[in-house]
């Protein structure tokens, strides 16, 4: 009796013990269970990137998604070398916003030999798009198209030459390159609208008042309009304009894109005539997608964020509403 009470007592506590063994193993995988994200960031450029990068961390919080986040400081070689150390951590899913277009066939190889999914966020590449699952971001083309098409209605009526100068965006980036394509489409159609000059910016505050004060030194002709193809460089510029003792916003047109708190500002102040809003929260949609990979469903290849046009005339009546 006393042998098989023992004999009991022992099968019990062997089972209680495989148990509890068990349900810590299952509570360890769950843990492990969280996805893990890989993310490399361009870097905190501008306004629109904070705002960006922001939104990539609060979905992942509120997604339960493990993000392992790296800013390059705007240099393609940090990005890959981030990219590389998400394929030695073996992450889940890998996502980027590429900094320039070209130059990612290697890693991405690499990555894709490795079995780990890439989601490209805010920018292109040129790269073969087996390469990548799906691609979040703007259509740049249509903003610098947006963008021309305001310049052509504000000058419709003038005769002679209409002066544009442009700050571009990072050289070989996708948004520089397809802002000015964009922009340049709809105004060949009209042979006195001329972009006389054309610098990079690098879609900061600071080279785009550099750029604006070499260009205001040098410039003899007239200039109508400043297309800036960010926020950012178009409000260095209107520094630069005030500080040569223009006029910003008058005396030369000025349109840019992202609508960013600073340009809505700037409008409200009369310096900025319009942005074109580019969204930067691109956050909630990432998390969503990489939770579609992980568990195996396909994603759209491309995801188009929609977006508006603001003006100095309403921006007070939208500055209360912008979330970045
Ligand atoms: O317009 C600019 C930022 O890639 C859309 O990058 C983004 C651009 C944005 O630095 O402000």
């Amino acid at each position: 009796m006393t042998n098989i009470s023992t004999r009991f007592n022992f099968f019990t506590l062997a089972v209680a013990l495989l148990g509890a063994a068990l349900l810590t193993g299952c509570a360890r995988e769950k843990k492990d269970e969280r996805i893990v994200l890989g993310f490399s960031q361009i870097g905190a450029e501008s306004e629109w990137r904070t705002a960006n990068t922001e939104s990539i961390k609060s979905a992942a919080a509120t997604s339960n998604i493990d993000l392992r986040f790296a800013d390059a400081q705007q240099k393609q070689e940090n990005q890959i070398k981030a990219i590389r150390s998400f394929i030695a951590q073996k992450v889940d899913v890998i996502a980027f916003s590429p900094v320039v277009e070209t130059g990612w066939d290697t890693v991405l190889q690499e990555v894709k030999a490795a079995g780990i999914p890439v989601i490209l966020t805010d920018r292109a590449v040129t790269s073969d798009p087996s390469l990548y699952v799906g691609f979040i971001g703007s259509d740049f083309v249509e903003e610098g198209r947006k963008a021309g098409r305001w310049v052509i209605e504000q000058f419709k009526d003038q005769a002679g030459d209409v002066n544009i100068v442009e700050l571009q965006g990072t050289v070989g980036s996708a948004p520089a390159n397809d802002r000015k394509k964009g922009f340049e489409e709809i105004i060949s159609a009209r042979p006195n609208f001329k972009v006389i000059r054309s610098q990079s910016g690098d879609f900061t505050r600071t080279k785009g008042k550099e750029q604006m004060e070499a260009i205001l030194k040098s410039e003899t002709r007239k200039i109508h309009v400043l297309y800036a193809h960010n926020d950012d460089m178009a409000i260095g510029a209107i520094q630069a304009i005030e500080e040569a003792g223009r006029k910003p916003g008058s005396e030369i047109k000025i349109v840019s894109i992202d609508a960013v708190k600073g340009a809505f500002e700037a409008m409200i102040a009369g310096k900025l005539n319009v942005t074109i809003e580019c969204n930067p929260l691109l956050g909630p949609q990432l998390m969503t997608s990489v939770t579609e990979v992980v568990a195996g469903r396909p994603i759209p290849k491309r995801i188009v964020v929609d977006e508006a046009v603001f003006t100095m005339d309403t921006a007070k009546q939208h500055i209360q509403q912008r979330k970045y």
